[in-house]
């Protein structure tokens, strides 16, 4: 039987590349280009699988395809919200990501981008590199402690979880957390958490308030210019999550009025564009979707993939569909 034909839309860990060519027909983005929409189409009529990434823009226009050959559209990442599941569902896709094997990493960069908030890293970095740097003196970019402090967490998924386990864990904090379904006391437990009943009643009760909900339509700009009000005047904002979770606009007139003392991203509404009057404030960390890239994550969020497409092409559901 001839192997299944798949197209891996953007260079992967050399690795995951290469068993994916011993075990199917693949076709390797060697240049790393980013796929545009016509190029897009014209893979869903000649491959079996595709494996995209969150740089392709798989929305309606993209899937608009009379009949594809693609059944699968095994996602390298834990996040989907850049394929339209309304028109995969269409064409009887199945969809499947990578979750479990990115946690600790991108965990990892939310308690960095929270430390680089309060600590004033970026500054401090910028300045010694600028060759500003005049010398020690006790008033120096002074910022915020964090040990002890009161993190809200929105989305206690398994990335909101590790996150919970850090900060609790290793810097003391008291965390409250917010998710979509309530969550079971035992688990609150682990991380000595509570719950709030609603984010409007988390926000105003933190230091830290760290994002960790999925992105999509249902929670765009969950974090607008009423809810940015209610967070406290010397509290920061942490999104490692989705740009669009986050209303720019708004977050900018926020750190310009002091309403909210700073915050750090990962992602970005427009990315990789990023809003060139954001390279004005000092109390803003940005940092370029840097959430799971790690070798020992990225490789298996890969190797992930690849269980995904075994299961699906050996007759099996695969462990990780989202649909
Ligand atoms: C990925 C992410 O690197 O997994 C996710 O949802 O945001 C990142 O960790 C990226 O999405 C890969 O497609």
């Amino acid at each position: 039987m001839a192997k299944p034909r798949i197209l891996v839309t953007r260079r992967w860990p050399e690795a995951v590349e290469a068993r994916l060519s011993e075990e199917f027909d693949t076709v390797l983005n060697t240049a790393d280009r980013p796929l545009s929409l016509s190029d897009f189409r014209a893979a869903l009529t000649e491959y079996d699988a595709v494996l995209p990434t969150v740089t392709d823009r798989l929305g309606p226009e993209a899937l608009e395809v009379a009949r594809p050959r693609t059944r699968i559209l095994a996602n390298y990442g834990v996040g989907y919200s850049h394929i339209d599941m309304d028109h995969a569902a269409r064409h009887g896709m199945r969809v499947t990501n990578t979750p479990d094997v990115l946690s600790e990493c991108t965990a990892d960069l939310a308690m960095t981008l929270l430390l680089m908030a309060a600590r004033r890293a970026g500054e401090g970095e910028r300045e010694v590199r600028a060759g500003r740097w005049t010398g020690w003196r006790p008033t120096h970019l002074v910022g915020t402690k964090v040990s002890g402090k009161v993190l809200g967490i929105v989305g206690f998924g398994r990335i909101g979880r590790e996150m919970a386990r850090r900060a609790h864990h290793g810097f003391g904090m008291e965390v409250i957390v917010h998710n979509r379904s309530a969550v079971d006391p035992r688990i609150l437990a682990q991380y000595g958490a509570r719950q709030a009943d609603s984010i409007d009643a988390l926000l105003p009760q933190c230091d830290f308030v760290s994002l960790h909900c999925p992105g999509g339509t249902a929670n765009r700009h969950l974090i607008d210019a009423r809810r940015l009000n209610l967070m406290r005047a010397d509290a920061y904002l942490i999104n490692t999550a989705r740009g669009e979770v986050v209303e720019e606009s708004a977050l900018l007139q926020a750190l310009a009025f002091d309403t909210i003392a700073g915050a750090a991203l990962d992602v970005f509404e427009g990315e990789p564009a990023v809003n060139p009057a954001m390279r004005d404030y000092d109390n803003l960390v940005m940092l370029p979707h840097l959430g799971s890239a790690t070798r020992e994550a990225r490789e298996a969020m890969g190797f992930r993939v690849l269980d995904n497409l075994r299961d699906f092409f050996e007759g099996r559901d695969p462990r990780d569909r989202v649909n």
